[in-house]
């Protein structure tokens, strides 16, 4: 068939909104018509250039919602009409890691997306003929697309799409690395590191669990209102306070340093600092943000013998077929919220506005509908 899509041809270009042939599902997979998409940093980070597996021509977008339109061979877990939600990290339930009970890292399918195809080793996307790649085992900047049946999670069919979407990357990973990796008690001190699609979802997540006090940290004053109305007890500009003295300010605020931090921009300056905030003794301090190839992390060893532990987390530790349904009816119960943190909603035609304004500063999430 063909449909729509936003085709990355290079790192650093615009995205080109072309026609370009599908091909059908083959065995044990999907072809799912995306209805919504968030636009996330990671995004971004993949067109710069910097990601190691950034593979062009391709097709990216990784947060999206939508309605299965076609079922390949020996399909079981999904029908054609229901509504799915895309997922970057699936779930075998097979694998060593699926079923060693310690992570959502499912392996079945991971070393071929990182190369932008199908298990099968090749790509259902082309143009006059010539492939066009898979992103993230999603390209949910397609108005079509096809995934395996392991990559879906299947939701309530009431559930809006334009609102949804964003529970395939942003709310997840937020509210999840809350939940299920830092595991975060009533009562905790958290400070969060950047207050953007991410860090939004940390701050209400902190906030849903009983966290005292929630200190955000973010370069954009702007950013102080909403994640205020979201939770956020404190406010700290790294500019007003000085860009050395942030830890200070955190030990200040917490008499003697967070029990939990998160980093939520993947600047690894940053993360430093995330870790040294973390209380002595305990301290523990969650890396969500994306770091560019090359980047490393840095501290005194001190840091960790002295009891501060420095962790990360994928997708909030979700495993996508089991967690993200039951996310999405924590939004639709009103457990959660979603809409305030949708600055935006443009036609897909207009991807590229949206990474304009995520670089600008202004959104916090623009979510492009088909
Ligand atoms: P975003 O652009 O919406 O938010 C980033 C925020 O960080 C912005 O508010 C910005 O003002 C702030 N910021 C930038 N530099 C700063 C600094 N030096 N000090 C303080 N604040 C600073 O991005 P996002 O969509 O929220 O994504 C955040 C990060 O999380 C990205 O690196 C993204 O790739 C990563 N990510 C990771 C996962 C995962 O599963 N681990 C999932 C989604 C996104
Ligand atoms: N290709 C990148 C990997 C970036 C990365 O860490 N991705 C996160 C999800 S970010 C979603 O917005 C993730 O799930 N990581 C686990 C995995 O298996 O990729 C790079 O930098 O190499
Ligand atoms: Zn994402």
């Amino acid at each position: 068939m063909k449909t729509r899509a936003a085709v990355a041809w290079k790192a650093g270009e615009k995205l080109s909104i072309e026609e370009v042939d599908l091909a059908g599902p083959k065995a044990g997979e999907v072809l799912v018509e995306i209805k919504a998409t968030g636009v996330c940093h990671t995004d971004a980070y993949t067109l710069s250039g910097a990601d190691p597996e950034g593979l062009f021509p391709a097709i990216l977008g990784h947060e999206g919602a939508g309605i299965v339109r076609e079922i390949g061979a020996g399909v079981t877990s999904v029908a054609v009409g229901d509504h799915v939600i895309p997922l970057y990290t699936p779930e075998c339930r097979q694998c060593k890691s699926c079923l060693s009970g310690k992570t959502n890292l499912c392996t079945a399918i991971r070393a071929t997306q990182g190369k932008g195809v199908m298990p099968d080793g090749s790509s259902r996307f082309s143009i006059g003929g010539k492939p066009v790649l898979h992103y993230m085992g999603c390209s949910t900047f397609a108005n079509h697309t096809v995934l395996p049946e392991i990559a879906l999670a299947k939701i309530r069919p009431d559930a809006p799409f334009d609102k949804v979407c964003y529970i395939g990357c942003g709310v997840t990973t937020g509210v999840g690395a809350v939940i299920n990796t830092a595991k975060v008690e009533p009562g905790s001190t958290v400070a969060v590191f950047g207050l953007g699609g991410i860090g939004l979802n940390v701050v209400q997540a902190a906030r849903m669990v009983g966290a005292d006090k929630i200190i955000g940290i973010d370069l954009n004053p702007a950013r102080e209102t909403m994640a205020r109305k979201f939770g956020m007890t404190d406010f700290v500009n790294p500019d007003v306070v000085g860009r050395d003295k942030v830890v200070q300010a955190i030990q200040d605020l917490t008499d003697g340093g967070v029990d939990y931090s998160f980093e939520c921009i993947g600047n690894v300056q940053v993360m430093r600092q995330a870790l040294e905030c973390g209380h002595r003794g305990w301290g523990m301090s969650v890396i969500i943000g994306v770091a560019a190839s090359g980047q490393e992390i840095q501290t005194r060893p001190f840091q960790l013998v002295t009891g501060r532990v420095w962790t990360g987390s994928a997708f909030g530790g979700a495993k996508g077929r089991r967690d993200v349904p039951k996310i999405v009816d924590w939004y639709m119960q009103g457990k959660i919220a979603i809409d305030p943190l949708i600055t935006h909603v443009l036609p897909h035609a207009q991807v590229n506005d949206a990474f304009d304004l995520m670089h600008k500063g202004e959104s916090i999430r623009t979510v492009l509908t088909y």
